[in-house]
């Protein structure tokens, strides 16, 4: 056993410059706390009380269109407004910026009992081409467009029925803006993005990697912070969402499929997690040399379907902490099936 698989030791995330501390020695410890509750999944394909199947109504009572692949609509309790009038203010202890955007909802399927890794990927495929086509209009008018899911209940999520949201601002956000800063000064020293740099030598050490094809690969990062989380990478230079190639995509979407489901596997459940997509921003003149298009999946469970990682004391107060090493979590996810655990019920 190498030291850092017995060993406490802090790891250094190179895309926001946060560190993460590694403490091997506490898997053992005995759990006690709390559970999180597992709701049973509902593969019925049509909800009639759902906002977001098709023809139903929503709460403002607007109707659905009996849509029959992806479908978008702007969300009816938007965290952005495309019109402010919030004054600004350069006090150092209260600075206030005005902000326009968007939300939008977008519904994976029609199909309100199949989770992205139970569509078949060319459904998956359409919802990859979705995130383009939103990008690509929001982009227009805003700087940032933020394309994410929150899956699951223990991530906030307040609906079933398969969907992601896109956010669109006229700024750059706070994480954003910290990969923004770190990518540039690696490009300035290495002359090479520095995601491209890291999935070469991730895949030469092989460890962390868990899926892999042609176009992409997906792999629990040397500096995860969540006991499982995840980074989808390309394994070619791609600044933003809107430059995949047709084979590309397709690609991504047979990387998701399988990853996804070997996530449902795990522990046979109905993986929550929070996934989102970091691009370069839209700022008219700026180079995307250093940017590097990734996926973040951050999921919260820990050791079952009811056993979840709590992000509290030290990680509030101080850094970020794992028990689990990032390399036994890909060893993990690496031995899972591909073949979804709810195939044939
Ligand atoms: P989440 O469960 O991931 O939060 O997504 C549901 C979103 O859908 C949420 O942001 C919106 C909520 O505002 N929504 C509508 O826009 N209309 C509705 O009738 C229900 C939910
Ligand atoms: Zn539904």
């Amino acid at each position: 056993m190498t030291n850092s698989a017995s060993q406490p030791h802090r790891r250094r995330n190179p895309l926001n410059g946060d560190w993460v501390l590694v403490s091997p020695h506490r898997m053992l410890r005995p759990w006690q706390g709390a559970k999180e509750e597992v709701r049973p999944v509902s593969n019925q394909s049509h909800d009639p009380g759902c906002f977001l199947c098709p023809g139903n109504q929503r709460k403002n009572g607007t109707q659905n269109p009996d849509y029959t692949g992806t479908w978008v609509f702007t969300n009816d309790f938007p965290a952005l407004l495309p019109e402010s009038v919030a004054k600004e203010s350069n006090d150092p202890l209260f600075t206030e910026r005005s902000v326009v955007g968007t939300s939008r909802v977008i519904c994976f399927s029609p199909d309100h009992g199949k989770t992205l890794p139970q569509l078949p990927v060319g459904a998956i495929e359409a919802v990859v081409q979705t995130w383009i086509d939103e990008t690509d209009r929001l982009s227009q008018e805003y700087r940032w467009v933020q394309v994410f899911e929150n899956k699951g209940a223990a991530m906030g999520c307040s609906n079933p029925h398969p969907h992601g949201q896109i956010w669109a601002m006229d700024d750059i956000p706070s994480e954003v803006r910290r990969e923004e800063d770190h990518q540039l000064a690696y490009f300035k020293e290495y002359g090479r993005p520095l995601l491209l740099d890291y999935a070469e030598k991730e895949l030469a050490q092989g460890v962390r990697i868990v899926v892999e094809n042609e176009q992409w690969l997906a792999l629990v990062p040397y500096w995860a912070s969540w006991p499982f989380e995840a980074l989808i990478l390309p394994r070619m230079h791609r600044s933003r969402l809107n430059e995949l190639l047709p084979a590309e995509k397709a690609g991504l979407a047979d990387l998701m499929k399988r990853l996804l489901t070997r996530f449902d596997n795990l522990f046979e459940t109905s993986f929550p997690y929070s996934f989102g997509w970091h691009g370069a921003p839209f700022v008219d003149g700026s180079s995307t040399d250093h940017w590097q298009l990734h996926g973040h999946i951050f999921p919260p469970l820990l050791r079952s379907a009811t056993v979840r990682k709590f992000m509290v004391g030290y990680e509030m107060l101080a850094e970020s902490q794992r028990d689990l090493t990032p390399e036994q979590a890909a060893e993990r996810l690496r031995a899972c099936s591909e073949t979804h655990y709810g195939a044939g019920q």
